[in-house]
């Protein structure tokens, strides 16, 4: 065969054996990127927990209760990237180790963010799992400073700390109730002990305040009956009793104190302000002093979500709800804003946040806590809880 001819046949036989490889290519390509597009998960799972069963089912409720507020909301403006918010709820019982039972369980499940849990005492525990596995969390409940204290890149919260309400405790004990002689109960928890550990810490601040420290005894979570320690407490003769602990053992101990004759009022924190401590302790209840944050009913900021919240779950009082949707609207706004599902970028997003939110605005320093101090004092009047005392700024 000629030369020419030859050289000429091949060329074209390269050339058609370019282009058939080129349209497989185009084809295969073609073919992966739909399949991708039909793979890509077409939700994203964002978990919440809580103690949901049990004694303190009302405050693991009120989690989730505005949470699901929020990712309703989120969902019927169409999701984050065309991706549907999915909530996953975890019941930890208020357990240590259940707790790490829920989060191993919620990594597994593939959540890309963390509302929870409620208690310190699972909190705590269970943000080493998040950590170790690059997952976002921020508590909208979980007051014992050591959370933030690990350098846990991260761990967030959206309320104060136990070591600036117990200081708020004692000011208040000292500067406004001039009481001299105060009793310290705690439940032995995480939470409870710390913050009654912090009450102390700060009622010895100023040793010119002249304040006696009766008794700092412990008592069992779960127990009815505290007729015991409140008799020993009783002769005594305090002016104040603190309770570092929550509404179920609050409201029991205010009950048998005044059928004891126990006439010194008690002071608790943010575990005992629930409608649930009243609905234990009826009339004792009154004159009970509580630390938490400011009355949302008083926050022109907080009004559209009463409203919404109110129309969807009625009239019960949620103390914690308003911090559980904050808390999901921060984590949905960072998963938004940083276009991915990268722990690290939703982390940084949240970090360097200015949230104006329902509970008024949020900005989270280096450890994760946010900026201010929120506390003051409320008191229970009438059936009650309303707001008594404000430190000073
Ligand atoms: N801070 C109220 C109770 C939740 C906790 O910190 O254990």
């Amino acid at each position: 065969m000629d030369q020419t001819l030859l050289l000429l046949r091949s060329k074209r036989g390269t050339f058609y054996l370019l282009l058939v490889g080129f349209l497989a290519l185009t084809f295969l390509v073609s073919a992966c990127e739909k399949q991708s597009a039909e793979d890509a998960p077409k939700e994203m799972l964002i978990g919440v927990a809580g103690p949901m069963t049990g004694d303190q089912s009302k405050l693991g409720g009120d989690l989730v209760r505005g949470v699901q507020l929020a990712v309703d909301e989120w969902n019927a403006r169409g999701g984050i990237e065309n991706r549907k918010i999915r909530l996953e709820v975890g019941d930890d019982v208020h357990d240590p180790k259940q707790a790490v039972s829920i989060a191993n369980k919620m990594v597994n499940l593939g959540i890309v963010g963390m509302i929870g849990h409620f208690n310190s005492s699972a909190s705590i525990p269970a943000s080493s799992v998040y950590h170790d596995a690059g997952v976002p969390m921020i508590t909208p409940a979980s007051t014992n400073p050591k959370l933030t204290e690990q350098g846990y890149w991260n761990v967030f919260r959206v309320v104060g700390r136990d070591d600036q309400q117990g200081k708020v405790a004692a000011d208040f004990a000292i500067k406004k109730l001039n009481a001299k002689r105060i009793a310290i109960l705690h439940d032995k928890t995480t939470y409870g002990q710390g913050l009654a550990e912090e009450f102390q810490k700060s009622l010895k601040v100023d040793p010119a305040a002249g304040v006696e420290v009766l008794s700092f005894d412990g008592l069992i979570q779960g127990d009815k009956d505290f007729r015991g320690i409140l008799t020993a407490l009783k002769g005594k003769s305090p002016d104040l009793y603190f309770f570092g602990g929550i509404f179920p053992e609050g409201g029991q101990l205010v009950k048998q104190a005044k059928e004891l004759g126990l006439s010194a009022p008690m002071m608790s924190g943010d575990g005992v302000i629930d409608p649930k401590f009243i609905e234990i302790a009826g009339a004792a209840a009154e004159g009970t002093y509580l630390t938490f944050t400011a009355d949302p009913e008083k926050m022109p900021h907080a009004a559209e979500f009463l409203k919404k919240y109110k129309a969807k779950y009625g009239n019960e009082l949620a103390p914690y709800a308003i911090y559980s949707y904050d808390a999901a609207n921060i984590l949905l706004r960072a998963l938004s804003e940083a276009k991915s599902t990268e722990g690290l970028k939703v982390a940084e997003s949240i970090r360097t946040m200015k949230y104006d939110g329902a509970g008024g605005h949020v900005e989270f320093d280096d450890k994760g806590d946010v900026k201010k101090s929120p506390y003051i004092v409320w008191i229970t009047k009438d059936g009650k809880f309303e707001e008594y005392w404000k430190p000073e700024s």
